[in-house]
């Protein structure tokens, strides 16, 4: 594996955070961060989670306005788009493009909002969770703003339409109906669903990404005809779900879990405003039920996702399936078997790997540069690290808060990184991996004083 990441010592960790947060800063727009400047030069939903979790230890301001101005994109239907345009950015800077999506008329039925082109398809749900850090980075801001009281009906709104409009499997779980809704968009996951779709004419479309990344580090033009196929379907269906036919709809451990984090979130952000917490926690006990019921493989030790179409268990190990452990109060025996299994032979993380990887390193799947295959993210590895503080693990998530600082100091804020070297892939300058970077530092450099 990489060499075990020494603790960086008190300069190492200021010039750290001075680089992370030029990353943000030049990253910023004015009301939002972009993922990249180059690969990714619009907002993006679960980036800006990630981001303003960082960003609070930089500005609270800024980090509040970040997460106002996606939801500012919100549709009338409670859905958060999982891309906001930039409608000064030329329309061959990203792929595909607001012409693509047209959301403002082909989404008006849907409740997509008038001022602002977006996409139609989500992203994990993270948001709930990031507004209470936000909040709780400077309590006297977010309530002189009234921050907080604004933006919990939306938030409200958002999980609502989740649980309304995508349980399709009808098992109490959220279903995503594309391979960008999980945010993880070529995960061997979603090979078997996806061989289903009938791709796009490869002439059909012009990718951006590749004028910017090595082809080598992204989805294939396969996966791309199958991503415009499904997209265009949604689309010229009024992104409506319920009249849409969606040939992919899977369970996915990690987006669930996600909602279930923030829907906990949501019940300590009605708390602090005197409303109601009750029905947030009994929405987020309901989902972890169906999360262990209906996802959880005793004999992988792993959640794994749900083929709702085929009507069966998936057979991959993804690192979705370990993002359960930011679920509060799994089981005892569930929550010490993944942390077995994250430091197992599928995913090594401490022993083979410093940082966890996107996909068993066993599986036949495997691939150490090409995107969620394989690579090791900033974000998840950020979600893993908590979870395991959470259950207790205090030496890995301290290990592993080392070694993602190291790691991203030396890939120069990687979008992700092999991980069984660390070589740095896609692109970099990346805004979540600064983020998250911000935010373990935070904690470090207090307990460091
Ligand atoms: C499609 C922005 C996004 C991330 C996703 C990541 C990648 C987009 C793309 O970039 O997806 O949404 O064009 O490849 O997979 O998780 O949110 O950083």
């Amino acid at each position: 594996m990489t060499t075990p990441a020494h603790p960086l010592t008190g300069a190492e960790l200021r010039t750290l955070r001075n680089e992370a947060a030029r990353v943000l800063f030049t990253n910023w727009t004015g009301t939002s961060t972009v993922p990249s400047a180059t690969l990714y030069p619009h907002q993006w939903s679960w980036d800006s989670a990630f981001i303003a979790i960082g960003l609070r230890h930089l500005s609270p301001r800024r980090a509040q306005l970040e997460l106002e101005t996606l939801l500012g994109a919100q549709w009338h239907d409670g859905r958060v788009p999982h891309i906001v345009f930039n409608p000064s950015v030329p329309l061959d800077s990203y792929f595909p493009s607001p012409d693509f999506w047209r959301s403002s008329t082909a989404g008006a039925e849907a409740g997509a909002p008038r001022g602002v082109e977006t996409s139609g398809i989500v992203q994990p749900p993270v948001h709930a969770l990031a507004a209470r850090l936000v909040h709780e980075a400077d309590p006297d801001a977010s309530r002189r703003r009234n921050f907080l009281r604004r933006i919990y009906p939306k938030l409200t709104a958002w999980h609502a339409y989740l649980m309304e409009n995508r349980d399709i499997g009808r098992h109490g779980l959220v279903s995503v109906i594309h391979p960008w809704e999980p945010g993880m968009d070529n995960s061997p996951c979603w090979d078997g669903p996806l061989s289903r779709v009938e791709p796009a004419p490869a002439s059909s479309f012009r990718r951006a990404d590749l004028v910017h990344s090595d082809a080598a580090d992204r989805p294939t033009d396969l996966d791309y005809g199958r991503y415009v196929r499904l997209a265009a379907t949604y689309r010229n269906n009024g992104y409506r779900d319920a009249g849409t036919p969606h040939p992919f709809v899977v369970e996915d451990p990690g987006f669930n879990a996600l909602l279930i984090a923030s829907e906990h979130a949501l019940a300590a952000i009605a708390e602090t405003l005197g409303e109601d917490p009750r029905p947030h926690r009994a929405r987020a006990e309901k989902l972890t039920t169906a999360l262990v019921n209906r996802l959880w493989s005793p004999q992988d030790e792993l959640f794994l996702c749900y083929d709702v179409r085929a009507g069966g268990l998936i057979d991959a190990k993804s690192v979705t399936g370990l993002l359960p452990l930011l679920v509060p109060g799994l089981p005892d025996d569930i929550a010490k078997a993944l942390q077995r299994t994250a430091a197992g032979e599928h995913f090594g993380l401490g022993s083979t790997t410093a940082l966890v990887p996107s996909y068993d390193l066993r599986g036949q799947a495997y691939d150490p540069a090409r995107y969620w295959r394989g690579p090791a993210w900033f974000n998840i590895n950020w979600v893993v690290e908590r979870g395991l503080r959470q259950y207790g693990a205090l030496d890995s998530a301290d290990t592993l808060t080392r070694a993602v600082l190291a790691s991203s100091a030396a890939s120069g804020f990687a979008e992700y990184v092999d991980p069984r070297t660390g070589q740095a892939r896609g692109t970099t300058s990346f805004s979540w991996t600064a983020a998250v970077v911000l935010d373990l530092l935070g904690r470090t450099m207090e307990e460091d004083r």
